[in-house]
């Protein structure tokens, strides 16, 4: 066996962890928090597994500083949080100073650490009362999200230099009121479309509010993504399933960032499916919205778990689904006419999802060549993980958690970012998701992504081996994975 010389890092490149307020805070109904869309779709029957609901979570409203001590433990440089919306304006209006005072002991105790904040402003936790007046599928949602992005600013502008306006606006759009997976788990493809302009007018709008007060800011979007490919790449129908399926997930939201403009063939597409939906959202578009939306941001967060191999016709051995279950009447899984998902050998995840590391090296280099570099945006990859069956036990004394399969994965991503920097992409950073295990939208709290397990009676925290390798990773800034593409 030749050994595999080790690789290393650049010495600007940042490693994190992520997590999200609703995953992970709890003290769902304390000092002055109220409802959010999350806190009332767990409780409607079928929709999460369990009936699990976020009210005590990984309790880290009340945790948060041996959580942060934990993370200066580990070396990590970068820690990536969300800020809960109807904490710090509960109703959509009115400031609650409580809810801010919380996240400004976050920060503290993070630069006290060392650990640089890289703060989210929403990761999906909208107000209820905003949702009672039609959350996204209104345009007045992206009006107040601005206000509250403002008072995030006023009370962390001094502390936080990098700022995200939204994690995944697939997820909050199509997967939340289109597919009916996630809160408020509606089944309106006119929702889901307005949706996911409001969310990016409200980001647009964020980006250039923010950046008129403080022009040294850090500022962008997280989205996710799949590397999308024809089960057959000879047969065109497969082709124009994988077209639509990029152009859904991944085009839709890109385009308007970096171009200005929806994609016209996703827009017809829409149309054949659902035409009085696409009048509507055709008309949601107001002269001038999208310059607002391509408004230039400084990083691109990519989130990547796995691609997608699909074929037009369904196959006869489907895979298990990759998405989340639900025992709702009417669940429909989206994006429609974008293809069946084919098995193609390749290892998976407890979330039944491919284990694809050089699927991240072809998006990073996809992204940067044809979006980031032109418009002069640095790319970070703000989600990668894994969720596994693990195992507690004992060894010499010491309680662990021999996570082998989410070591390698670990291990295999941070390969496939490294790949994607040697073929001259700029990515500056790598944050694993996540650094607790947490609640797992629809799944509850079965999955388990964290590189450290979470008793959820006694709420321990251990870190995973997964997360004792990550460790000796950042200290050495060095890996031995082969360069997948030599
Ligand atoms: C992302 N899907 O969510 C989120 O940003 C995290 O909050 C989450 O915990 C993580 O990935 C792992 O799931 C997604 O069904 C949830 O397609 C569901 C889907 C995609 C992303």
């Amino acid at each position: 066996m030749t050994a595999t010389p080790s690789r290393t890092f650049p010495s600007d490149f940042l490693f994190g962890a992520a997590t999200a307020a609703f995953q992970i805070e709890g003290a769902a109904f304390e000092d002055g928090r109220r409802a959010s869309v999350w806190d009332t779709f767990c409780r409607v029957p079928g929709a999460v597994i369990n009936a699990d609901n976020g009210d005590v979570a990984c309790d880290h409203y009340h945790r948060y500083a041996d959580d942060v001590a934990l993370m200066k433990r580990m070396g990590l440089q970068t820690y990536r949080f969300s800020t809960s919306w109807a904490r710090v304006r509960p109703d959509g209006g009115v400031v609650n100073a409580k809810g801010l005072d919380f996240y400004e002991r976050l920060v503290d105790e993070l630069l006290e650490a060392d650990v640089l904040p890289w703060l989210t402003l929403y990761h999906w936790d909208l107000p209820q009362a905003l949702q009672d007046e039609g959350g996204w599928t209104v345009r007045s949602t992206a009006d107040k999200f601005t206000e509250y992005a403002l008072t995030m600013h006023d009370a962390l502008g001094d502390r936080v230099k990098v700022w995200t306006t939204l994690n995944e606006p697939w997820c909050a759009s199509f997967l939340s009121y289109t597919a009916g997976l996630h809160a408020p788990g509606h089944y309106s493809m006119r929702e889901g479309l307005l949706a996911s302009h409001h969310l990016l007018l409200g980001h647009g709008q964020t980006v250039r509010e923010l950046r008129a007060r403080d022009e040294s800011l850090d500022l962008g979007i997280t989205l996710n993504f799949t590397v999308a490919d024809p089960a057959d790449p000879d047969n065109p129908d497969d082709v124009d399933a994988a077209r639509r399926l990029d152009g859904q997930h991944n085009r839709w939201f890109l385009d308007p960032v970096f171009r200005g403009q929806y994609p016209a063939d996703i827009v017809e597409d829409f149309r054949a499916t659902d035409s009085a939906a696409t009048e509507a959202f055709e008309a949601a578009v107001l002269p001038g919205d999208l310059d607002v939306i391509a408004t230039p941001i400084d990083a691109l967060g990519v989130n990547y778990y796995h691609g997608d191999a699909v074929s037009a016709a369904e196959p006869a051995n489907p895979p298990e689904a990759g998405h989340a279950p639900t025992d709702r009447p009417g669940a429909s899984p989206f994006p429609a006419g974008s293809g069946y998902p084919v098995e193609r050998g390749l290892g998976r995840t407890a979330m039944h999802w491919e284990i694809q590391p050089h699927g991240l090296t072809r998006l990073l280099e996809r992204v940067w060549n044809e979006y980031a570099q032109p418009a002069g945006t640095a790319l970070y990859v703000t989600e990668n993980g894994a969720a596994f069956d693990d195992v507690v036990t004992e060894i010499d004394g010491e309680t662990r958690v021999p996570d082998a399969g989410r070591t390698d994965f670990l291990r295999s991503h941070l390969g496939a970012v490294l790949d994607a920097a040697e073929a001259g992409v700029d990515v500056r950073g790598y944050f694993y998701w996540s650094m607790l295990d947490n609640f797992e939208w629809a799944w509850g709290y079965e999955k388990r992504f964290g590189i450290v397990r979470v008793d959820y009676d006694t709420q321990e925290r251990v870190l995973k081996d997964s997360g004792r390798e990550y460790s000796r990773i950042i200290a050495s800034r060095t890996i031995d994975v082969p360069n997948a593409t030599l």
